[in-house]
């Protein structure tokens, strides 16, 4: 008996410390969690890694990798590629759900980053496979922002205000619907995503394709791999790139 009641009252001690860590770890009167990593960063988290965000529209939460560390830190990353383990010429519902392993290759899903993208901004890291490293990024980033329905909508693109070293390979997407291999919104009289074997905000085709094959490196093939024609043209495959988002600085708390 002495036993089983000092086993209960530290297991109680544990869920206290546990408790208290809650708290402190989301610290907020009124009890609202963190919408994404810019409030988890803003709580005093400074490690890259994997953490949950409830954003208002997804109450019961997701998990989603954070940048906490470049350029300020409080980056949700949307999207990610390093080794062409993940195969990204999919279609229009994968593209809307996400796919692949938040710590590694993935796409975060347009469902669950579209509506709090209203006063976000992007930023896109990009590596060669010489190790050269170059970054884009953007003032203003929205999916969707004016759709009643963003799905029936095909989530626009709203993009501006670029700054960076890897130049700019997505302000001529502005506007433009996401078109994947089995949905067609976009300008061209072929469907890009299926010529250029990815899923973009595709006009006429594209400046940038970083849903394309993963084929490392330079390619003879034109302009479907993972490509940034502003800083290594269109037939060379990136070895590592990642969107990722944050609120402007207006917004930041
Ligand atoms: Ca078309």
């Amino acid at each position: 008996v002495t036993l089983l009641n000092a086993s209960v009252a530290s297991h109680w001690w544990l869920l206290n410390i546990f408790f208290f860590l809650f708290i402190n770890f989301f610290p907020s009167s009124s009890g609202s969690r963190p919408r994404d990593c810019s409030d988890i960063y803003a709580s005093g988290q400074r490690e890259d890694g994997i953490y949950s965000v409830f954003p208002t529209h997804l109450p019961t939460g997701f998990q989603v990798y954070c940048d906490m560390t470049t350029d300020g830190g409080g980056w949700t990353v949307i999207q990610r590629r390093e080794d062409g383990s993940v195969n990204f010429f999919r279609g229009w519902d994968s593209y809307r759900e996400g796919f692949g392993k938040i710590t590694g290759e993935h796409w975060l899903g347009k469902s669950k980053s579209h509506e709090y993208l209203a006063n976000y901004e992007l930023r896109v890291d990009l590596e060669d496979f010489e190790n050269s490293t170059a970054f884009a990024q953007y003032g203003t980033f929205g999916v969707g922002l004016f759709s009643v329905n963003p799905d029936d909508d095909g989530y626009p693109l709203t993009i501006a205000d670029y700054s960076g070293t890897a130049g700019d390979s997505l302000l001529k997407h502005n506007g433009m619907k996401f078109t994947t291999k089995d949905q067609d919104n976009d300008h061209s009289e072929n469907n890009c995503a299926s010529f250029y074997h990815g899923a973009w905000w595709y006009r006429n085709c594209h400046t940038s394709n970083l849903n394309g094959q993963y084929l490392r490196g330079q390619h003879t093939s034109y302009a479907d791999g993972i490509e940034w024609s502003s800083w290594t043209g269109w037939q060379y495959s990136l070895k590592f790139t990642e969107m990722k988002i944050r609120p402007t600085r207006e917004e930041n708390k």
